[in-house]
């Protein structure tokens, strides 16, 4: 990670807490992704993306606040990015993926929680993230016990807000989710001095639409027999994903593909001596947090697939562009984002219809379940998911873990005798 101390300092920021924190994150990043051998050459800019996440980044982003735009903090895929960028302001996600700050979130919270929560908690609490002093509005959501909960101590300080997401998909949950989606678009209307039109609206669902297509279609490569990239690379494109500006990410994205269609083309893939295909399904692997990902393709398997939200739930199912109007407009926005499956939902069936379909499509050997530590919903989800994989003929193994490196060999044993269980 660059260390803009300067500009970490101007924020207000503890410098040297900072470094002790994202120097470990840049050594596992080295360690995991960039020690990779070869990597399509546009893998660069995403690489860069990460690198420059607290440097570069954050320095556009308060130049923009300069000139009146506002930043908005998200911790989730439910957030319609659609509505923040139509508004003019800049949307960026952040959850906390290393575990070194988690120790100041266990000094409020208690211990048993899952570490996406802590480490982003920690992150706040130790001021060491760039983004906290210059945030306009940080937006949480109901989904898990873990997150609501932090969100009312958080909420306190005034500009935060919350979705209220439903716990079901029926017709009373889509009127509550619409309602939650207006009044999300009237806090934000009264944040930024500017009221929703149309006409932007379009251009914002065009774009997020064009970026959701480009990562699909970087997936698709994952079909190939022979993928032109890892599973970790393509995890870093997603979590660039979350914090990039969108226009220059999906222009860079389109690029990459580019690539990676000469590299099909030429017969330029990275399976080779990696005998198993294996679909990652559970929760996302945010920046900072590439453990399950170098841990499964160091033991010699290739990711071919993710259904996390730093992987298919992020991408798929586009916005209807057809309808013209504001209403028509949000009516379509809310649709979409209540297709996403997390398993906060219950029921949440259409999940397990993804894993089998991406299953098929992707033609894996079997499936990882990730689950972080405390994470209760995707944890006992994962019995009715392994259940449908058996059923399908469809190996699955379930990892429990958090963010330290600790049990490391432990689950290097159990991947291992996974891999070996496939027919490595
Ligand atoms: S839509 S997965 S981004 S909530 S892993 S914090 S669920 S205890 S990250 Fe998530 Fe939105 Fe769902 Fe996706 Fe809670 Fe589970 Fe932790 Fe999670």
């Amino acid at each position: 990670m660059a260390r803009p101390d300067e500009l970490l300092k101007d924020l207000g920021l503890d410098v040297e807490l900072h470094h002790r924190i994202f120097d470990a994150v840049d050594r596992s990043f080295r360690k995991t992704v960039l020690a990779q051998k070869n990597r399509p050459a546009r893998m660069a800019y995403f690489d860069g993306v990460i690198h420059e996440a607290h440097g570069g980044r954050v320095r556009e982003i308060v130049e923009r606040r300069a000139a009146g735009d506002k930043l908005i903090g998200t911790f989730c895929i439910y957030v319609p990015e659609e509505l923040v960028l139509a508004l003019g302001a800049i949307p960026v996600a952040l959850c906390g993926g290393t575990s070194l700050s988690i120790p100041y979130a266990e000094k409020m919270l208690p211990r048993d929680i899952c570490p996406l929560v802590k480490s982003t908690l920690g992150l706040a609490l130790s001021n060491t993230c760039p983004f906290g002093p210059i945030e306009d509005l940080a937006v949480g959501e109901t989904t898990c016990d873990a997150k609501k909960k932090t969100w009312d101590l958080l909420a306190k300080d005034g500009n935060f807000h919350i979705l209220e997401l439903p716990q079901k998909k029926g017709a009373r949950d889509r009127e509550l989710w619409h309602e939650e989606i207006v009044q999300f678009i009237a806090r934000l209307e009264e944040l930024t001095g500017r009221r929703l039109e149309s006409d932007k609206l379009a251009a914002a669902v065009r774009l997020m639409n064009r970026k959701r297509r480009a990562l699909a279609r970087l997936n698709d490569f994952r079909k190939e027999g022979d993928p032109p990239l890892t599973g970790l690379d393509a995890l870093v494109v997603m979590q660039s994903a979350l914090t990039d500006d969108a226009v220059r990410f999906t222009d860079r994205l389109e690029a990459l593909n580019e690539e990676l269609e000469d590299r099909v083309r030429r017969g330029i893939g990275v399976a080779s001596g990696r005998a198993k295909r294996i679909m990652i399904s559970g929760c996302p692997s945010v920046m900072g947090n590439w453990k399950l990902h170098a841990l499964v393709e160091s033991a010699g398997a290739l990711i071919v697939c993710d259904e996390t939200c730093t992987g298919s739930r992020y991408y798929e199912n586009p916005i209807d562009e057809a309808g013209a109007g504001l209403e028509a407009q949000i009516a379509a926005i809310t649709a979409r984002y209540l297709k996403i499956e997390c398993s906060c939902f219950s029921p949440n069936d259409e999940r397990i219809d993804s894993i089998l379909r991406l299953a098929r499509e992707h033609r894996v050997d079997g499936v990882v379940q990730y689950v972080l530590q405390y994470c209760h919903t995707y944890n006992i989800e994962a019995v009715a998911v392994a259940a449908a994989l058996k059923e399908a003929g469809i190996p699955s193994l379930k990892i429990v873990t958090d963010y330290a490196e600790e049990d490391t060999g432990q689950l290097r044993l159990r991947v291992d005798a996974f891999l070996e269980g496939l027919g490595r």
